[in-house]
């Protein structure tokens, strides 16, 4: 199907099938935790792996079955797993390549809890990370060591919107022999493909853009067929951060709107860009889109849109932020990034506060900082609630 058809097409067919029992057109919902196998010799041939069967819902899930096969169409890859959360994502894709002695090249201006996942809990297991402005691809290649296993980007990256080169960095990775892992939450493969640019394994939160409507939290990786089985086969079978099927069926609903949503939030977030560039309060803005944007070029290369994230700094620091989130009243103060709302979050009080002082300024989270998820509504509404809030 994927060689087939568009990206707006494959959003809304990719993995369906009418029902074959009862011939209806929306995916069935199985909750079933356990599948009936037959008889001893077929439930024999199904474990030998000889015969195709669903036998336990944390080995594999008909509905999770579809949302798995949609988001391989959309990302261009051969194959994806769907996961309890963006989370759980990244660990499994992680941990189905790096052991105790391993080490990982990261970016250093990524989601916070993806850090702390490798800066805590991964070097707790004898795995070490080093942190890199991965904005220059020289950075990187510098960082690499003879264990190096994984280069892990996330472009653009939470919140400050830096973008990696991922046509280089997957090359150099390449001559390496390392894998490569981009968090493409931010940028949907509406915008962006990291596959189609050398990339190993794509990683999501399929709670932001994927479910769209900020009701169910689930996670996908995308990848190769034996990249993709070994990760099902072990990481998450055995640390068992599988989606619920509720959650896949939800996550399926919100994907068949993905490209037309996108392409309101490109513009509604593009025009807030513009706007907030003018402003008197507002000492900077960050936005790919933008002329501004210091890889601006790169994005214009590797970007098909740029996406609903924006972000600014305030002249007035943390005072001016906590003002700003006050005074706001159609932007909801509220972490989480994706949703049909405007979401509207200080960083540095909020989702960045579990890194030091020293480490958040470095990924360039300053006091003033603000981060914008802008939503469907009417742009007009949008830019007149921050103008109330920076007057
Ligand atoms: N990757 C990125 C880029 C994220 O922004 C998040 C969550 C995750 C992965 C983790 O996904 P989850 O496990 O929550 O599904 N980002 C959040 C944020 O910026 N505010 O609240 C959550």
């Amino acid at each position: 199907m994927e060689n087939q058809f568009g990206i707006n097409t494959l959003a809304i067919h990719a993995g369906e099938a009418p029902d074959p029992a009862t011939g209806a057109l929306v995916p069935p919902l199985h909750l079933a935790n356990t599948f009936f196998l037959g008889s001893a010799e077929e439930g024999a041939a199904i474990f030998a792996g000889e015969k195709a069967g669903y036998v336990y819902s944390r080995w594999g899930n008909p509905t999770v079955d579809i949302l798995q096969t949609r988001v391989a169409a959309l990302e261009n890859a051969q194959a994806a797993l769907a996961t309890a959360s963006g989370m759980a994502a990244i660990s499994t894709a992680l941990l189905n390549v790096v052991r105790a002695g391993d080490h990982i090249v990261a970016a250093k201006a990524i989601y916070p809890s993806t850090f702390h996942l490798m800066q805590s809990e991964l070097h707790a297991l004898g795995i070490a990370t080093t942190f890199v402005d991965a904005t220059d691809a020289r950075n990187i290649e510098r960082a690499i060591q003879p264990n190096t296993k994984v280069i892990y980007l996330e472009s653009p990256g939470n919140p400050i919107l830096a973008l990696c080169d991922l046509r280089a960095v997957a090359a150099l990775a390449k001559s390496r022999g390392i894998t490569t892992i981009c968090d493409n939450t931010f940028a949907t493969p509406i915008n962006q493909r990291p596959l189609d640019f050398g990339i190993d394994v794509v990683v999501h939160s399929a709670t932001k853009y994927f479910g769209g409507h900020g009701d169910a939290v689930g996670g996908v990786i995308a990848g190769s067929r034996e990249i993709i089985k070994r990760c099902a086969d072990e990481p998450l079978r055995f640390f068992g951060g599988i989606l619920a099927p509720f959650n896949a069926y939800l996550i399926l609903r919100g994907i068949q709107t993905l490209p037309l949503r996108m392409e309101r939030h490109n513009a509604n977030a593009f025009a807030v860009a513009r706007h907030l560039e003018k402003q008197h309060a507002v000492k900077w803005v960050s936005y790919p889109g933008l002329e501004s944007h210091p890889q601006f070029a790169l994005a214009q290369k590797q970007m098909r849109g740029f996406g609903g994230m924006v972000c600014f700094e305030l002249h007035g620091g943390l005072d001016a932020g906590a003002h700003l989130m006050n005074a706001v009243k159609l932007c909801s103060l509220a972490v989480s990034l994706g949703d049909t709302r405007t979401l509207i979050v200080h960083p540095a009080s909020t989702t960045h506060s579990v890194v030091s002082r020293a480490e958040r300024e470095s990924q360039g989270v300053t006091d003033g900082l603000v981060r914008l998820s802008v939503g469907l509504e009417d742009v007009d509404d949008i830019v007149a609630d921050l103008e109330r809030g920076l007057d």
